[in-house]
């Protein structure tokens, strides 16, 4: 039986084949550094209110999600405590907006693996079982086993929310896109540090017939999920 959502530029999947047993639903990098006081984001000045707004509808997507038996995938960006694998330029371009990666601030070292900041806020607590990916880069697939854990468990549809739109989701979804998994963007379950740039970001999306995907939103996920 065919089943889509509805979603923008096209009813995704683009085959029509969407069940539990492929499909994944992966929140990216909802930590404290992101979308609390104290963390990295905070830090830079930017707006708490904007990533901490697809906090909600997140949670209503993963309830569904996880009810019907649907793959859940959380990630966290950050970096050793030796700091070993955070390049250079990635450093001294924080340092200089004031929220230095490595540094000491008021939720721990920031970005640092173990530290309080790097935890996933507890709205969105990962269930025992469900994958972690740490990551060091922006993009899920860098340097983490995401795809080798997607082939190996069938998980070709993917559905993206998290922080921030115009960075760590963006980079996954181009990075799937590009291995042939077929990707969806829930636009209210994902935000920006601009909210110009997330508008721009889901624009990109639906480009040349969706070039990297399709973007639907959570309400009409939910409505749709089989
Ligand atoms: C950023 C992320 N924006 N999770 N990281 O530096 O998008």
């Amino acid at each position: 039986m065919m089943a889509t959502v509805a979603s923008d530029p096209y009813p995704w999947p683009f085959d029509g084949d969407l069940k539990p047993e492929n499909t994944a639903l992966i929140i990216i990098d909802m930590q404290t550094d992101f979308c609390a006081k104290g963390g990295y984001v905070d830090k830079m000045g930017y707006d708490l209110s904007l990533t901490r707004a697809p906090i909600e509808p997140i949670r209503s997507v993963l309830e569904a999600m996880r009810a019907k038996g649907y793959g859940i995938i959380h990630t966290r960006e950050g970096h050793r405590p030796d700091l070993t694998d955070l390049p250079a330029n990635k450093r001294w371009r924080s340092q200089r907006i004031g929220a230095g990666i490595g540094d000491p601030g008021p939720c721990g070292k920031i970005l640092v693996r173990g530290e309080p900041g790097w935890e996933i806020i507890p709205e969105l607590k990962p269930a025992a079982g469900e994958p972690i990916i740490d990551k060091p880069g922006k993009g899920s697939f860098c340097a983490t086993d995401l795809e080798l854990l997607l082939r190996t468990k069938g998980w070709r549809n993917i559905v993206l929310s998290g922080v921030t739109t115009d960075v760590c989701v963006h980079t996954t979804m181009r990075e799937a896109n590009d291995r042939g998994f077929e990707c969806l963007l829930l636009e209210d379950c994902c935000a920006a540090t601009d909210r110009g740039n997330h508008d721009a970001a889901i624009k990109m999306i639906k480009m040349q017939g969706g070039v990297f995907g399709a973007v639907s939103n959570s309400k009409a996920f939910v409505e749709n999920l089989p």
